[in-house]
């Protein structure tokens, strides 16, 4: 029996761990405590990695389907030869914009993929690269490019006198404080930092926040509005930040106006008195940072509340000054520079050709998942015929139907996946891929995400880790890695590939050999040539390790820099115009026949579609938690089962209690329920939400994100079964 050490890729955490190895077999998992920034810290999903390692579930060939639905083996080889085939074909009668490929989830395992799978569809000429960022958090990128960024980057944890946290759960999700979230609340908390969270649930973290407002679902807008309104009429704007460094005060401030906090607590359900000690907070600090999770994006108009929290982060001047410590510093990319100034705004739309449907486009999020399902179903010019599918789509993409009719109705659907999942069950292909113990790790993913602008990934200081695989795939085993199966496509066509990493991160897109096939630690190298820090020098520290000569300050701003942020964006102030202007119960639209209202909420040991080892969750199933007298009212036990029903469909679902939860808010969890069937049991593996979900709720106009959180739901109790 030996040890070795390596990083968790089961969430963007990237928890450093020791791994114990029985032969190929994998032992046990632990925090691994003599690495940097995380003191050993992991969660119950990395502890229960062995069980997905040496499942008996986990695919050991690929897989074909055969035309009456069943699939048989077929040898790695002769998988690339058919589909390079068909690829083939597809493109001369089609043409590129044929194939497709979507990203998700799978690339946190397999970073390699997003790179050669983003430059196959470059080589191939075709723009349909689609990825979750569209159903996920599209204002985060979105809003910058309406705001505009600082250069110098947000502030860094241990500078902030406070931290406001809207519709995120950094404890569960490790968003925003991806190293041991719990241990950074409470040094945060020690050095008397404030944190504030906004969430219609009392989750994790807002049981340990100073300050916890507990609005109404979908009305983060309006708090934003408010908070922007208040600060104003306090006086509580660094006014010479904003002179120097903003346009559009006086519109914005004339914007906010009609949100005063009788308004905003009444409109949003919160105490007036609590309200304005957000503001106060907020006021009170010398420098902080807000940031948003999914909450308030799943709940329609995400990139409204993406760029009101940009303005009120300007507003305060929360961004790092000259002389700090920068966030974000590169390792694993090239050395990057902060200035105290600003990048003044960009494109967010109409940069790029619209997609096919209802004028949905490219944003700085990427291409709308929104226009996927009908792009793929829309005869014509354009159809997708043949999709890269790397993400559980059946149980994440919104209206399950839709998704199913689309997956079915292409000529070609090629999946990865470790299982037989319930996307995999819908593919032509499954590709058997390496489990992430077979594969070499390296943290450069999130310098990429926080580099193309989520703040919540990545690391304050210079971490990087990159190590080999532990163990060979199992025995008589045919695996591929997601980026083998590009590059030998690609390869068998005669077309040369080049290294493009997301959203072009880095501007060096090395050549690929097209005749040896490199190594994935050599497709490593080359997504990280020019980097910082050497990645050999990176590899040698098998604890990870900081690299104090990449920390970087934030240098003085340009003397000739006249660059500006933006407060007054027109179509965000139109927007908020309407929010102004609507009643808010109409936009809520419950009702009696629809008194709830459903919200995303992630638990602490599922991610998203992933495969849940046996023994990790407390049930099996995600529950719909509800508040103990919401469930009295309605004569229902927890562990009873409910029907939920939105406007678009119906589930089963098992009721569980939270006293933390606000009257009639309902929390379920997306990324579970694997049968096709809405009128599944839920006891055997969950509910998937996303029968309940529609494209054409209520979707923003750009990106076609519909309304996946407050959504008006009714809950009934289900007939009892008979013993
Ligand atoms: N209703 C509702 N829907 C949601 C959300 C919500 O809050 N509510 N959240 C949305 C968000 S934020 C996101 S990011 C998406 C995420 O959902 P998806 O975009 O579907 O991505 P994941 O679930 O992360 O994808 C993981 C899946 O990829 C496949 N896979 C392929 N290769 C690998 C590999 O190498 N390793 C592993 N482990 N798996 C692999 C497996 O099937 C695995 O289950 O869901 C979205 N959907
Ligand atoms: N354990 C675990 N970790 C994960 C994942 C996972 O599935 N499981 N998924 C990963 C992914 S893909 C992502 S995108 C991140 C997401 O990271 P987070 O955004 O932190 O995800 P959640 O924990 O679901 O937190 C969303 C919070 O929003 C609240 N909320 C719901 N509706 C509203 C609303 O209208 N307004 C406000 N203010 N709050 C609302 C919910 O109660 C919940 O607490 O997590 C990542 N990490
Ligand atoms: S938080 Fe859990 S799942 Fe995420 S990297 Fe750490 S141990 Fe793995
Ligand atoms: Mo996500």
């Amino acid at each position: 029996m030996e040890t070795a050490k390596t990083i968790c890729r089961s969430c963007n955490a990237f928890c450093p761990i020791e791994v114990t190895l029985e032969g190929s077999r994998v032992g046990r998992v632990e925090g691994n405590s003599q690495a940097p920034l995380y003191q050993g810290y992991t969660c119950p999903k990395g502890r229960s990695l062995p069980a997905i390692h040496n499942s008996p579930d986990r695919l050991t060939t690929s897989l074909k389907r055969q035309p009456d639905g069943s699939f048989i083996p077929i040898s790695s080889a002769d998988l690339i030869g058919e589909l390079a085939e068909r690829i083939g074909r597809l493109l001369e009668r089609h043409g590129p914009r044929a194939i497709a490929a979507y990203l998700s989830g799978g690339v946190i395992e397999q970073p390699a993929a997003s790179a050669l799978m983003i430059s196959f569809l470059e080589a191939i000429g075709s723009p349909m690269m689609f990825s979750a960022s569209t159903i996920d958090q599209p204002g985060m990128t979105i809003g910058y490019a309406l705001h505009g960024r600082w250069a110098g980057g947000r502030t860094r944890p241990e500078a902030r006198d406070v931290y406001m946290i809207v519709g995120g759960n950094p404890i569960n999700s490790k968003q925003y404080l991806p190293q041991n979230p719990g241990m950074q609340i409470k040094a945060m908390r020690r050095r008397g930092a404030k944190l504030i969270v906004i969430d219609p649930r009392r989750t994790e973290t807002a049981r340990l926040a100073d300050i916890h407002l507990q609005p109404i679902p979908g009305e983060d807008p309006t708090i934003l509005a408010g908070l922007i309104h208040l600060l104003i009429a306090e006086g509580g704007v660094a006014s010479d930040f904003v002179t120097l460094n903003a346009n559009g005060f006086a519109e914005l401030a004339a914007a906010v106006a009609s949100f005063t906090p009788e308004y905003v607590a009444r409109r949003a359900g919160v105490d007036e008195a609590q309200f304005r000690a957000v503001a106060q907070a907020l006021m009170a600090a010398r420098t902080g940072d807000i940031g948003l999770g999914t909450g308030p994006s799943m709940a329609t108009r995400g990139i409204l509340s993406s760029y009101l929290a940009l303005c009120l982060n300007t507003l305060r001047g929360f961004w790092a000054a000259e002389g700090e410590e920068a966030m974000h510093a590169s390792v694993l990319l090239p050395p990057r520079e902060f200035r105290a100034q600003p990048i003044p705004p960009y494109p967010a739309w109409g940069f790029a050709e619209k997609t096919r449907i209802r004028g949905l486009e490219p944003t700085p999020a990427g291409m709308p998942l929104a226009a996927l399902p009908e792009e793929i179903l829309k005869p014509g010019e354009g159809q997708v015929k043949a999709l890269f599918l790397h993400g559980g789509a059946a149980q994440s993409w919104p209206q399950y139907d839709k998704t199913v009719e689309a997956l079915r109705g292409l000529d070609l659907l090629v999946i990865h996946d470790l299982v037989l999942s319930p996307t995999a069950k819908l593919a032509d292909y499954v590709i058997a891929t390496k489990a992430q113990f077979e594969l070499p790790a390296i943290t450069v993913l999130n310098e990429i995400i926080a580099n193309s602008g989520h703040s919540g990934y990545g690391w304050a200081d210079p971490f990087a880790y990159c190590g080999p695989a532990l163990v060979e795939p199992p025995e008589g085993s045919d695996l591929l890695e997601a980026w083998q199966t590009y590059y030998r496509i690609a390869s068998r066509l005669g077309i040369p590939l080049k290294i493009i990493n997301w959203r072009s991160a880095s501007k060096h897109q090395p050549q690929l050999d097209m005749e040896r096939e490199p190594t994935t630690s050599e497709i490593y190298d080359l997504m990280c040539a020019g980097s910082a820090v050497p990645i050999d020098e990176v590899r040698r520290h098998a604890d990870g390790h900081v690299f104090e000569a990449a920390r970087q300050r934030v240098q003085p701003r340009d003397p000739q820099c006249s660059d500006r942020l933006e407060l007054a964006d027109p179509d965000m102030l139109r927007e908020l115009g309407k929010v102004a202007r609507e009643d808010p119960v109409l936009r809520r639209n419950t009702n009696d026949e629809f008194p709830y209202l459903l919200i995303p909420s992630r638990l602490q040991n599922a991610s998203n579609t992933f495969a849940k080892a046996p023994g990790v969750l407390k049930w099996r199933y995600n529950p719909a938690f509800m508040h103990p007298l919401d469930m009295a009212e309605l004569g229902i036990e927890p562990g009873d089962e409910v029907r939920i029903r939105s406007r678009h469909g119906q589930v089963r679902a098992i009721a569980e209690q939270d006293a933390g939860l606000r009257r009639k808010v309902v929390a379920l969890m997306h990324g579970f329920g694997s049968s096709p069937s809405p009128d599944a049991d839920p006891r055997l593996d969950g509910t998937n939400v996303n029968h309940l979900t529609s494209w054409q709720d209520d979707f923003e106009e750009h990106t076609g994100m519909p309304r996946m959180g407050a959504l008006p739901i009714s809950v009934t109790p289900a007939p009892r079964n008979q013993p």
